[in-house]
């Protein structure tokens, strides 16, 4: 027999307490937020007749995540990091938002900070046998005239599929940088191609994955913020051709628009030209697209709390 009490009268009450409703301190905000969470876990508990064996086996799920910092990646496992994006785009379109690069996650691996460069930049510590990859590429305005002096800030996994800082048997910033446009509006960057990314199979993120039947597996990518003053700020990535994640992401960040062709050369007289050991590289050319900002708020990244090395 399914009991409800979320609806009475007395729990409704007892819950407007525990959320401080009948007091004057603390934040309004907080209240009504901490309130509808309250009720609708009960909710959920009662409508789900959720047990009190999975009940405590949540409540140790969440103190496990957090000690291994794997918040972020639940998130963006779960898709609503994702929504998020859909949310911003169905806003902007609202308002009459509309064109330039789309938009996508950031991710939990971002770290502020990176070596600032003027035009271009070489981003891997030289450690990783990876092939090397020419990034290059112009950040445009709405009628395609080049951006001076936008800020590039790209970040990427080495051929382990692992991110610098996070994976501390990498150098400071390796695969990390700021870049600032050339009069042309264009950047250049040498690095090596990345992998792609999968959650630690021993993790809270994957434990989930692996009960909802799905893998915890994203294609090779390229993460950017572009920033420029009068622009909006813009968080996205490009995911690589070839990949046989591309369009199976389980952070589902690949959206159309956003797909970097890789385009490998053997050729080892061409190499040496470019200044490249053996004969093989990989070159990616993709540029970015800013909307005019309409307001000065609208030029920052939003806020979230950052690693910063
Ligand atoms: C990543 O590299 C990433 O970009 C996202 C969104 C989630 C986990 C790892
Ligand atoms: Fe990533």
């Amino acid at each position: 027999m399914t009991i409800k009490l979320s609806s009475t009268e007395s729990v409704q009450k007892f819950f407007q307490e525990a959320s401080g409703f009948n007091n004057d301190q603390g934040s309004q905000r907080m209240k009504k937020l901490v309130n509808r969470i309250l009720l609708d876990t009960v909710k959920i508990i009662e409508d789900l007749e959720v047990t009190t064996e999975e009940f405590w086996k949540a409540v140790d799920y969440l103190n496990r995540m957090g000690a291994r910092g794997e918040a972020g990646l639940l998130v963006a496992g779960l898709g609503l990091e994702h929504y998020l994006d859909l949310l911003l785009d169905a806003q902007d379109e609202a308002v009459g938002l509309s064109g330039g690069t789309p938009r996508t996650i950031e991710g939990p691996l971002y770290v502020a900070g990176a070596p600032l460069s003027e035009g271009e930049t070489r981003m891997d510590d030289g450690t990783d046998a990876g092939t090397v990859m020419f990034l290059e590429g112009q950040v445009v305005d709405a009628d395609g005239k080049p951006i001076a002096g936008a800020t590039v800030d790209l970040w990427h996994a080495n051929t382990k599929g692992t991110y610098s800082y996070f994976d501390t048997t990498q150098s400071d910033y390796n695969l990390r940088r700021r870049i600032l446009t050339d009069a042309n509006g264009r950047y250049r960057a040498r690095s090596i191609v990345p992998s792609g990314y999968g959650c630690p199979p021993d993790g809270t993120t994957q434990e989930v994955l692996n009960l909802l039947g799905r893998h915890g597996n994203r294609p090779a990518h390229i993460h950017f913020f572009i920033s420029a003053p009068g622009y909006r700020h813009l968080t996205t990535q490009i995911n690589l051709s070839g990949d046989e994640y591309l369009w199976d992401d389980f952070a589902y960040a690949t959206r159309d628009g956003l797909v970097g062709e890789v385009r490998f050369t053997e050729d080892a007289a061409a190499a040496k030209a470019r200044g490249v050991d053996g004969s093989r590289f990989a070159e990616i050319e993709f540029g970015f697209q800013l909307q005019k900002a309409p307001t000065a708020e609208q030029e920052a990244i939003r806020d979230r709390v950052r690693a910063e090395a």
